[in-house]
């Protein structure tokens, strides 16, 4: 209510991760045009022993936002660690993921977390060297300040972290990836709308909304929106929100990262950056980073 209040119109992208939600993510993950998850895949792959080196054999691996727990099968493998937490908003992804890994891995402890990882979290105590797992560009939800709060938490959390950040790049690259031809990404968008309507018992007409992405060049980031196709007044609940024609709700930004860029950002909240690797491509970025002087 207090998003759809605002002058410009916004909710928070975390909410695109109901079951239906988390499922369209995944098929976003294979799509052709979209490019990160196989980058960062195969980043992972080439330099994997280095990275295990970085993050340490055998201890606690942390992920935030785990969703399908992918990526993570390689890292699993090359760290052997005692205990996996995964922390994800969406249960049923969660549970699925946990049942998946617990036939793969069944030496591993596995400790699923649900909640919402742009708040403080409440993490059972550690036993051992904790690392923390933070793929996928999903830190680009965040704005700069907010990565900034949420880096200096997870300090707290973990000694190292290994984040993975999507790098800038052309325009019409990023374009694609956020307008993929089979609509699977515009779905994605729309069904925050279809989830309101669910469970806030709300009236949004599915084709009075478009999807609309674009970059969002100085500021560094894809923004995402639905735009209202004509003048109308929506129900939710007991609230109304009128919508001028061309109107949009801001659901997401997804900010891309300059190596520079990020290193600062990295060092303002505490961490040295001090391993980065990259793709063939040079497509996305996966940063191994540990506390100052630790
Ligand atoms: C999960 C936040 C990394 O920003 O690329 C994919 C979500 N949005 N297509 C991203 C998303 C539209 C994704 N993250």
């Amino acid at each position: 209510m207090a998003g759809l209040s605002l002058p410009q119109k916004a909710l928070p992208p975390k909410y695109f991760y109901d079951a239906k939600g988390s499922k369209l993510f995944e098929r976003i993950c294979r799509l052709p045009e979209y490019y990160l998850t196989r980058a960062e895949l195969s980043l992972t792959r080439e330099h994997l022993s280095a990275i295990a080196r970085f993050a340490g054999k055998g201890g606690e691996l942390l992920e935030y936002g785990s969703g399908e727990s992918l990526k993570t099968r390689l890292l699993i493998r090359a760290l052997r660690p005692k205990t996996y937490l995964p922390v994800d908003i969406s249960v049923s992804a969660l549970g699925h993921a946990a049942a998946r890994l617990a036939r793969e891995f069944p030496w591993l402890r596995i400790v699923p977390v649900a909640a919402d990882f742009s708040r403080p979290l409440d993490l059972p105590a550690a036993k051992g060297p904790r690392t923390a797992y933070f793929p996928g560009s999903t830190i680009g939800n965040l704005t700069p300040d907010e990565a900034h709060g949420f880096l200096a938490r997870a300090r707290t959390q973990a000694k190292r972290m290994l984040i993975g950040t999507d790098l800038r790049k052309d325009a019409n690259v990023l374009h694609a990836a956020y307008n993929d031809a089979r609509g699977v990404t515009a779905a994605f968008n729309l069904n925050l709308l279809a989830r309101i309507n669910r469970e806030l018992g709300a009236d949004f007409g599915l084709r009075r909304f478009a999807h609309y992405a674009f970059y969002n060049a100085p500021l560094g980031r894809i923004e995402m929106h639905l735009v209202s196709l004509e003048k109308q007044r929506v129900r939710v609940g007991a609230h109304r929100f009128a919508f001028e024609r061309g109107e949009s709700i801001h659901t997401e930004n997804s900010y891309k990262y300059s190596i520079e860029s990020w290193r600062a950002l990295a060092a303002n909240a505490g961490f040295n950056t001090t391993r980065c690797w990259i793709d063939r491509k040079g497509l996305f970025a996966l940063h191994g980073l540990a506390g100052a002087g630790g």
